[in-house]
């Protein structure tokens, strides 16, 4: 397993004696990579092909560092059919109690949502986004009581809405985010802790997360901007010395991973799960 850690085994081992607080996650939900991942939805397709048994093994080895950090994780099989479905996080919108479960932006990724909506329908209530709204998970970034939600191609205006119907009755604040040629938002940013968000430098401006404070990721370290935060350890793309520096600086304990095949996939640390 690829698991770096500025103090190796030693933090690993804390880590799994850390013991869980009210407000910290303790389960993760993932999918598998199916073998058909190669066909994955790519916007600019890279020139070196996706190994696909290469992204099977990241897939576990992030699946065991999940398991490190004590998250009790499930994981689906995959589905040839889908070959996008091991990036669960699309699949869901959770917090709260409540799922919100997308109809996705891309076409040949809808019903990817049905076997994820199943599972966690046993944790959570469920809710539906329905034509012609649509909504990536991707898109959808929460700190504190505040929902940052992303205007992109996957995600419309119906599907921004329904996610202010649905958690605004629960206390949340919706932010909507305009975003132009970037996937989803949270290639660009992600949470770090309930004050502080990561941001890639250039991508968009600081002030959309208002008094949220931001640590910047240059901008040629731009895809370390999603990292995974998991009851106080930030879980990183390996290979992004700039960006690590920044979050070790802010306090955070970092681990790394290779992601070099799912981010072929245009997948990037949080897609590939649904934390809750
Ligand atoms: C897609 O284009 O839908 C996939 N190839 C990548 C999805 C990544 N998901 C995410 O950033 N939440």
């Amino acid at each position: 397993m690829d698991y770096n850690t500025a103090n190796g085994t030693s933090q690993l081992v804390r880590q799994r004696e850390f013991t869980l607080s009210a407000n910290q996650v303790t389960r993760a939900f993932c999918r598998e990579v199916p073998v058909t991942f190669d066909q994955a939805i790519v916007q600019s397709r890279s020139s070196a092909p996706i190994d696909v048994g290469l992204a099977r093994q990241q897939h576990q080895a992030y699946v065991q560092a999940l398991e490190s950090m004590g998250l009790q994780v499930q994981v689906l099989p995959a589905d040839r059919h889908f070959p996008d479905c091991c990036f669960v996080e699309d699949c869901a919108v959770v917090a709260d109690g409540v799922a919100l479960i997308p109809r996705l932006g891309a076409p040949s990724r809808r019903g990817e949502e049905i076997p994820i909506a199943t599972v966690l329908e046993r944790h959570v209530g469920i809710e539906w986004v329905r034509n012609p709204a649509t909504l990536d998970g991707g898109d959808c970034l929460r700190i504190g009581k505040r929902w940052y939600v992303g205007r992109s191609r996957r995600t419309n205006a119906a599907g921004a809405g329904r996610v202010r119907e649905v958690f605004a009755p629960l206390g949340f604040d919706i932010i909507e985010v305009p975003l132009q040629n970037i996937l989803h938002l949270k290639c660009v940013c992600s949470r770090l802790d309930e004050q502080t968000m990561l941001l890639a430098e250039g991508s968009i401006p600081a002030e959309v997360f208002r008094d949220v404070r931001v640590l910047h990721v240059p901008a040629a370290e731009a895809y370390a901007a999603n990292s995974l935060a998991v009851n106080g350890t930030i879980l990183m793309p390996a290979g992004f010395p700039a960006t690590r520096r920044a979050i070790e600086g802010a306090g955070f304990k970092v681990a790394e991973l290779d992601h070099s095949e799912i981010r072929k996939a245009d997948g990037a640390m949080t897609c590939l799960s649904i934390l809750v």
